[in-house]
């Protein structure tokens, strides 16, 4: 067990999903992980001062404020962990480095390449100083995704010439559900598109190590009128004489588009919240000249491999349970076969990012791979406003890392 010589003082932006996700994360790495320094959680923040107080007691912070600026000024805060909706990433982030805090920021990093190049460009300037930045695209971190990628990085599969992911959920499908922040533009930036598909689109980068280049792509905004909610419970708003008040969606329900990878493989990629009767629905296909793999969130401690080596009466699908000791990050936790969850993706992008920000390295995946992201987001967006004629990806002015 390695001395622990060091503490990070963290202050958390947002206590909703994310924010509970991550707190159970800096709940748990301690005391699961040998690391060089210990995350004390500090301060949880959040605009209603009775509801970010009751969160920082049931999620296990020392206190809270109703200012995030409050705690980009304190000098006993080191890390902020940024858990808003995007139409805030970009003003809390560049505040937050610009104040020499290493940054931790929910995806995807912006609402828009504007936005996200800004926090590229604020990034790079805080790491001259030594301050630490990374995007939290949590399912780079399922032991099964970072053996896939170890997978295809060692040639096991050969030439990559496939990439099949799809993210489905159903949580909209009902008209009547209100219309919350992921469903208004201003405060999302995109719908399933940004929400789930900008997971699939980093996962499958970071996979295969190649760069998607150019799009075609469709949307669509099945339910396009939908109740406004009531402040308090974000169920339905009344207008008071008995009928509901409603707004417009102004996201995309889902996005299906087709794209070229710069490595030469073809991908089809599909973001949907109107799969009805898929929940969390994460399906990642690669298929390569000497084999294949497939990851399914529905089953993340397993991973099906397939190599064209072999006789061919034997050749199939193997189901690696990824449970082994020497599987990535599974040492820290149970013996084999003691299966994990959603939830330890996030202990172990903490784990990460603790341990960069304590070796003084760049955690990845950095701002500038979530620009890479974002750009493609945007191409999506343009290409199926142009009705799907093929749309190049702008380059990014940044190296991204491999
Ligand atoms: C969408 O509902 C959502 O919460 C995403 O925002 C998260 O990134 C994903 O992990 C689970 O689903």
């Amino acid at each position: 067990m390695s001395t622990v010589d060091s503490e990070l003082r963290v202050g958390m932006v947002g206590y909703a999903f994310m924010g509970a996700a991550h707190s159970q994360a800096w709940r748990t790495v301690n005391r699961v992980f040998d690391l060089p320094t210990r995350a004390r959680m500090a301060l949880i923040c959040g605009r209603d001062e009775s509801k970010v107080a009751t969160a920082a007691d049931r999620l296990g912070w020392d206190g809270y404020t109703t200012d995030w600026r409050d705690l980009i000024n304190r000098d006993d805060i080191d890390v902020i962990d940024v858990c808003t909706p995007g139409d805030s990433h970009a003003e809390i982030t560049i505040a937050a480095l610009a104040a020499g805090k290493h940054v931790l920021c929910e995806k995807p990093l912006a609402n828009s390449v504007d936005e996200a190049r800004a926090m590229v460009a604020a990034a790079a300037k805080a790491q001259a100083l030594g301050v630490r930045s990374m995007c939290g695209f949590n399912y780079r971190r399922v032991p099964a995704v970072t053996l896939m990628r170890q997978l295809v990085e060692s040639g096991r599969l050969g030439v990559i010439r496939h990439v099949r992911a799809v993210y489905l959920q159903d949580w909209i499908v009902d008209p009547q559900f209100p219309l919350v922040w992921r469903l208004q533009r201003d405060r999302a930036g995109s719908g399933a598109l940004g929400d789930i598909g900008a997971h699939i689109i980093d996962l499958t980068q970071y996979v295969t190590g190649q760069r998607i280049t150019g799009v075609s792509a469709i949307t669509e905004t099945f339910v396009k009128e939908r109740p406004l909610p009531a402040e308090s419970s974000g169920l339905a708003a009344s207008t008071g004489n008995g009928s509901v008040a409603t707004g417009e969606v102004t996201v995309d329900d889902a996005a299906v588009f087709v794209a070229r990878l710069d490595g030469g493989a073809l991908a089809t990629y599909e973001a949907s919240r109107f799969a009805t009767g898929r929940k969390n629905a994460l399906r990642v296909e690669i298929n390569g000249s000497l084999g294949s793999v497939v990851f399914d969130l529905e089953r993340l401690n397993e991973l099906e491999f397939y190599e064209a080596s072999g006789p061919t009466a034997e050749q199939g699908f193997n189901r690696i349970l990824v449970t082994e000791g020497d599987h990535p990050y599974m040492s820290a936790w149970w013996p084999p076969g003691h299966i994990i969850g959603y939830e330890h993706s996030f202990t172990h992008e903490m784990r990460d990012f603790l341990e960069a920000i304590a070796t003084g390295t760049d955690p990845t995946p950095s701002f500038a791979d979530a620009l890479q992201v974002q750009l493609v987001l945007d191409a999506v967006v343009r290409s199926a406003e142009l009705g799907s004629s093929w749309t190049e990806v702008e380059p990014t002015l940044v190296t991204v890392a491999a």
